[in-house]
C-alpha cells in the first residue's frame, strides 16, 4: 500500500511545510502532522517509513506529559475523536500523527541542548575548543560526555540550515531575560529527559526545543524529543572517540553510503528489508522510551 504523505488535507489550509511535517491552520489554532517522510543526508528519501509518523507525535505527546510540570506547552489534544468538525472526514488520516496545538508567537531561535560532543558541536570544538562561544575543557573526544550539558542556541540560516549562535547574540535577538529564561529551561527539560531515556537505556546525547509565547506566558511549542531533534544513541553500543549509531537511522544511513548514492537528489528508493527494519527500530525506540506498545500497529503481514 502507497502511505499517503497527508501534504494536502481538503478544505484545509497547510501554513507550513517541512521536510517531513505539514502544517495546517483550524480556526485560530494550528494542526501539526508528522508523516512517514524521512530524511537522510539532508535530503527526503522518495520511500516512507511506515509508523515513524505516529511514532514522532506518540513520541512528542509522551513527552509533553512527562515535562508538563515544567513548562506549558502549546497542545491542545492529540485526540482525532475530539479534533473539530472541519477535521472530521480527515479523522482516520490523522488518528496518531497529529497533534491540534494553540498558536504561538515563536521566538526566533532553536533552544539547543548538548550533553555530549557530536555534529555542528564536535565540529567547533575540534577547530576552536568551545562550542557556541562556550569553552570547553581541553582533551576531549568524539562523542565524549560534557562535564555538565551545554545550551547552544542557533538561528534558521536563508539556506534553511541552522546557524550556531552565542548567548550574547540571543540576548541581541532576543532580548537578555529571555535568554537566561530559556537557557534554563532547555537545561532542565534535557535534564530530565536525558535522566528518563538513560533509565531506559538510550542516550539523549543533545536535543532542540521550540518556545512561544500563548497569551503572553513562555510555550514549548513544536515537536519534542524525537528523533528528528535529537540525537538519540543506544547505551549497550556507547563508546567516545568515534561517531555513534544513530537508534533510528543507521540502517538507512549505511544502506545509503553502500550504494554509493553521492547524496544529491533523488535519493535511491529504499528496498523492502531497509524500510521494515527502520520502521522496526523507530517503533522499538518509541516502545523503549515510553514503555507502552504503540497503538494498532499492524501485525507482521497484515499490511
Ligand atoms: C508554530 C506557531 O512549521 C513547522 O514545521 C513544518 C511543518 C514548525 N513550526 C511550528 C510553528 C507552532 C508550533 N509548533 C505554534 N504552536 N504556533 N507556530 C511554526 N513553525
Amino acid at each position: 500500500m502507497a502511505v499517503d504523505d497527508l501534504t494536502d488535507l481538503p478544505g484545509i489550509r497547510r501554513v507550513g511545510s517541512g521536510k517531513v511535517r505539514e502544517l495546517y491552520e483550524v480556526g485560530d489554532d494550528l494542526l501539526l502532522v508528522a508523516t512517514d517522510r524521512i530524511s537522510a543526508f539532508d535530503v527526503v528519501l522518495p520511500t516512507p517509513i511506515p509508523d515513524k509518523g505516529r511514532v514522532l507525535t506518540g513520541l512528542t505527546a509522551f513527552w509533553l506529559d512527562l515535562l508538563g510540570d515544567t513548562v506549558p506547552n502549546h497542545r491542545i489534544t492529540s485526540d482525532v475523536d475530539v479534533f473539530p468538525e472541519v477535521l472530521r472526514a480527515h479523522r482516520d488520516r490523522l488518528r496518531g500523527r497529529a497533534m491540534l496545538c494553540r498558536r504561538a508567537d515563536m521566538v526566533p531561535v532553536e533552544c539547543v541542548a548538548r550533553g555530549y560532543l557530536a555534529g555542528s558541536g564536535w565540529k567547533e570544538y575540534r577547530a576552536r575548543g568551545t562550542v557556541c562561544g562556550v569553552p570547553l575543557p581541553e582533551g576531549l573526544s568524539e562523542s565524549a560526555e560534557l562535564p555538565e550539558p551545554i545550551f547552544t542556541p542557533a538561528t534558521k540560516a536563508t539556506d534553511g540550515h541552522d546557524e550556531n549562535i552565542d548567548v550574547g547574540r540571543m540576548a541581541e535577538l532576543v532580548g537578555a531575560d529571555l535568554t537566561a529564561t530559556l537557557a534554563d529551561l532547555t537545561l532542565a527539560l534535557y535534564r530530565r529527559a536525558r535522566d528518563h531515556a538513560r533509565e531506559r537505556g538510550i542516550l539523549l546525547a543533545d536535543t532542540k526545543f521550540e518556545f512561544g509565547f500563548v497569551d503572553g506566558r513562555l510555550t514549548l511549542a513544536d515537536e519534542v524529543l524525537t528523533p528528528d531533534s535529537s540525537r538519540f544513541w543506544p547505551a549497550d553500543q556507547y563508546a567516545s572517540g568515534r561517531a555513534q549509531p544513530s537508534l533510528d537511522k543507521q540502517y538507512v544511513r549505511d544502506w545509503l553510503a553502500g550504494t554509493g548514492w553521492d547524496k544529491r537528489p533523488p535519493a535511491p528508493e529504499l528496498p523492502d528489508e531497509v524500510v521494515a527494519r527502520t520502521r522496526e527500530r523507530y517503533v522499538s525506540a518509541y516502545e523503549r522510551i515510553t514503555g507502552t506498545l504503540l497503538q494498532g500497529r499492524p501485525t507482521e503481514g497484515s499490511d
